[in-house]
């Protein structure tokens, strides 16, 4: 058999404009709608709006909304299949216990399953005290249910520590951010992408990963220079004007090399350096040993290849946005990447004004929601557990004694499973993300299930890999059966609907903490009785925030205003519905300054390539039509259509050529930590001593080699060393 594998992005591009070949997004022939109503889709951060064609209440159909700001009338695959992946036969239906260690999942009672749960909690917490619990969230639930889970956790049972999936993605923007800009605040609107005249994306591929912004880069009618940085020769790259081939995590590197010629050749905006920004004498003395010839090494670009971008990046007659995503985040020194980033942009005085900005796009549809109201890394609201001031706040606002607020940061979510290897976390949640499949080293985290004496999981289908292992499962809801609003990237607030039913008696996450804060005991929640009642006191807990959006009155001005773009504070907002942060220069630190921050970077990748093991493995998003790991995706014939049939490993012919591998043939991978098969795809997309894999197969992470950044502590997923091998049958 010949395997398959799309190239997805002209391709993708096609579909787009064709939605009439997706059968599933559309109305069935004969089904009569009744009435629309409108939601988020419920996948990427680009947060498109569709409309649902209802009958009797029920989503029969749908399409995306041409008018909204977002999406313009497209959807990508998988917004077209949202209603598809909810009717499927390993939807969890029922709560299922597993009684005895060593037996199986048995259906049990919402009731028997809570006062379970409330009960195994409780008796952790007592033999081996209160920080024996902890809790892992998600970027893919409405904040008013992340909100509630986050507060529950914390206030309610006491757990102290608490992290998210948000962790493995957003984590570098967020410390990046916070530490230059004061505030973790993405500062574009996407009418950016149609008013740059260049564009760079640094470790992105949106052609694949955000194929609706991809369409608004390519509606850009400036003649824009597209720049791609990125090892591979993406998707993305293939359609960009100027493609930067570095070497994997050389971006640091590059970034001060592009700093110093352009401080070199004086092409700085003093003036704007003068005005809004700290830091930057100190920055330039850093440079003096960053120049393009002392980097090529770490670069693997040309000297001559890094000043035409960095005249590029600086010509002072164009808008030049900068864009990153999971190249930069998922990287041991991703922070300061990001911070390399925004100092360019800092630089340049490409701040603030149409078309410019150090912009990080956010991955999953509430991920910016999550970095706001998830109460993990953040106290709810943007502020911080360590601030006595932000307690007595977040305590009176919630009519609770402040003692229930942790006065220190919980663990980041390595530190969690550190923490379950050394014993001391006991019992665990899980709520809306599958660690099993994606967290980094895999292998470990699967040891350390027998650890924990109670593992609970939450999520839409008994069958993803964290459920099959778990003690207590609890049937969720997914998008498109219950309410609430999700942030997408340029940080517009959108609402979700429930058009469809649950299966069985699946529940909202938000009614099943509902059920359980009943369960646990106490009054805390009695006013959390609907979203939209919890969203209205978010809105008052952003009042004074740099996020504050206590103007938004509920669901119905958010539906009338095409989404809302934080802030929008009650006190003379900005209507307009486009809105990028700092067109004043201010930004949010004490003495309202973008700060540079930089470091020097690592000489070596925590795994260097060797004679054993002498491929970096990258890793990644394999086509616009899997998310994450599959769990929804893989559940839509149509998608698992536009989507390779089996594992596939991106080889340079050259590299092929040595070990004796053709197309097709089988093929070993083989880390340190353990081995896989996937088919060998033989393309000069890749760079000779590169392998690339998508993330969605449930066995790369088994590869990959665990080491993270020291100020987000986000894992470090694209950059492991592996050997190949031509599997020979035995
Ligand atoms: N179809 C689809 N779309 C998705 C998702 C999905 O699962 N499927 N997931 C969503 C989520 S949660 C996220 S976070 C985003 C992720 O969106 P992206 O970050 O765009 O996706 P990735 O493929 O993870 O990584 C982007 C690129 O980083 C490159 N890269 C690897 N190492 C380096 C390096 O050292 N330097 C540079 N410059 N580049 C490097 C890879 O080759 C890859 O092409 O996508 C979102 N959208
Ligand atoms: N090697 C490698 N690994 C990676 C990455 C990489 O680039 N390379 N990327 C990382 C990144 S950026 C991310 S974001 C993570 C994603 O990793 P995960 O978060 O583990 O991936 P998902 O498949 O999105 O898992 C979401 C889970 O929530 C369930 N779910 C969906 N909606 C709901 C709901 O409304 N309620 C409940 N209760 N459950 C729901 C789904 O069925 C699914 O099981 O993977 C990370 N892992
Ligand atoms: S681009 Fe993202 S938000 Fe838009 S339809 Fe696709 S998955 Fe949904
Ligand atoms: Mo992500």
């Amino acid at each position: 058999m010949i395997p398959f594998k799309q190239h997805h992005g002209p391709l993708t591009a096609e579909l787009l404009r064709e939605p009439g070949r997706f059968g599933l997004g559309q109305v069935p022939a004969g089904a009569v709608p009744d009435a629309v109503t409108t939601s988020i889709c419920g996948f990427c951060s680009t947060g498109c709006r569709l409309r649902l064609h209802l009958k009797d209440g029920e989503a029969i159909g749908l399409t995306p909304e041409a008018r909204y700001p977002v999406n313009l009338g497209m959807a990508c695959p998988k917004g077209w299949e949202a209603l598809a992946v909810l009717d499927a036969p390993d939807r969890a239906t029922v709560p299922l216990l597993r009684e005895h260690a060593n037996g199986g999942l048995r259906e049990t009672t919402w009731d028997h399953a809570i006062g379970t749960m409330v009960s195994r909690f409780k008796d952790i917490q007592a033999r081996h005290g209160q920080e024996s619990l902890a809790f892992i969230s998600t970027g893919q639930i409405p904040c008013e249910e992340m909100a509630f889970l986050g507060a529950l956790a914390k206030f309610g049972m006491g757990m102290k520590h608490g992290d998210g999936n948000t962790r493995q993605c957003m984590a570098t923007a967020v410390a990046a951010y916070k530490q230059s800009f004061g505030f973790d605040a993405p500062p574009y609107t996407y009418a950016d992408f149609e008013e740059s005249d260049v564009l760079v994306f640094v470790g992105a591929n949106p052609a694949i990963a955000h194929p609706i912004l991809w369409q608004r880069v390519l509606s850009n009618r400036r003649s824009p220079e597209i720049v791609v940085i990125d090892p591979r020769r993406t998707e993305t790259a293939h359609s960009a004007t100027r493609h930067i081939a570095l070497k994997p995590k050389g971006d640091l590197w590059l970034l001060y090399a592009l700093a110093r010629c352009i401080m070199d050749e004086g092409r700085i905006d003093q003036q704007f350096l003068n005005a809004h920004t700290s830091g930057f004498e100190e920055f330039k003395t850093f440079l003096a040993n960053y120049s393009p010839e002392e980097v090529e090494k770490h670069t693997g670009l040309t000297p001559d290849a890094v000043r035409a971008l960095a005249r590029l990046v600086s010509d002072p007659t164009k808008r030049v946005s900068w864009w990153w995503t999971m190249g930069v985040n998922q990287s041991y020194e991703g922070t300061r990447t990001a911070q390399a980033i925004i100092n360019l942009a800092l630089m340049t005085g490409n701040m603030g004004k149409p078309g410019t900005g150090a912009n990080s796009i956010t991955g999953q549809c509430n991920a910016m929601g999550s970095r706001l109201f998830s109460n993990t890394t953040n106290l709810l609201g943007g502020h911080d557990f360590t601030n006595p001031a932000h307690r007595e706040k977040i305590a009176r606002l919630l009519g609770m004694d402040e003692s229930r607020i942790q006065r220190e940061n919980g663990w980041a979510y390595d530190q969690i499973i550190d923490g379950i290897e050394r014993g001391d976390i006991k019992g665990l949640w899980i709520i809306a993300t599958n660690p099993s499949h994606s967290w980094i080293n895999q292998g470990r985290f699967q040891t350390l299930r027998d650890k924990l004496e109670f593992l609970v999981v939450q999520d839409m289908y008994s069958s993803t890999e964290t459920a099959q292992v778990c003690d207590l499962l609890l049937p969720a809801a997914g998008w498109g059966e219950k309410e609430g609003v999700f942030i997408n990237s340029e940080r517009r607030i959108g609402a979700i609907r429930q058009v469809r039913k649950p299966p069985g008696v699946a529940l909202s996450d938000f009614r099943i903490f509902r059920l359980l804060a009943n369960a646990w005991g106490g009054d805390l929640f009695a006013e959390w009785t609907s979203p939209e009642a919890v969203f209205r006191l978010l809105t008052k807990i952003t009042e004074g925030q740099p996020c504050d959006i206590s103007g938004i009155s509920g669901y119905e001005m958010i539906d009338a205003a095409g989404g809302i773009q934080w802030p929008y504070p009650s006190n003379g907002p900005d209507p307009s519905r486009e809105r990028r942060l700092f067109a004043d220069g201010r930004f949010y630190t004490a003495d309202q300054r973008a700060k540079f921050l930089f470091d020097a970077p690592a000489e070596l990748l925590p795994e260097e390539p060797d004679g054993k093991y002498p491929f970096i493995l990258l890793t990644g998003r394999g086509s616009s039509s899997q998310w994450h790991t599959q769990t929804r995706t893989a559940k839509s014939s149509i998608l698992r259509k536009l989507s390779p049939s089996e594992l596939y490993v991106d080889i340079h012919p050259s590299d092929a050529a040595r070990y004796g591998i053709s197309e097709h043939d089988q093929v070993e991978v083989v880390s340190r930590r353990g081995s896989l098969m996937a088919r060998a795809w033989l393309t000069p997309t890749m760079q000779p001593g590169q392998v690339f894999l998508p993330m969605h197969d449930s066995e790369v992470n088994r590869l990959t080699h665990a080491s993270f950044d020291p100020h987000s502590r986000q894992p470090s997923y694209k950059a492991s060393a592996v050997a190949i091998r031509k599997y020979k049958q035995p």
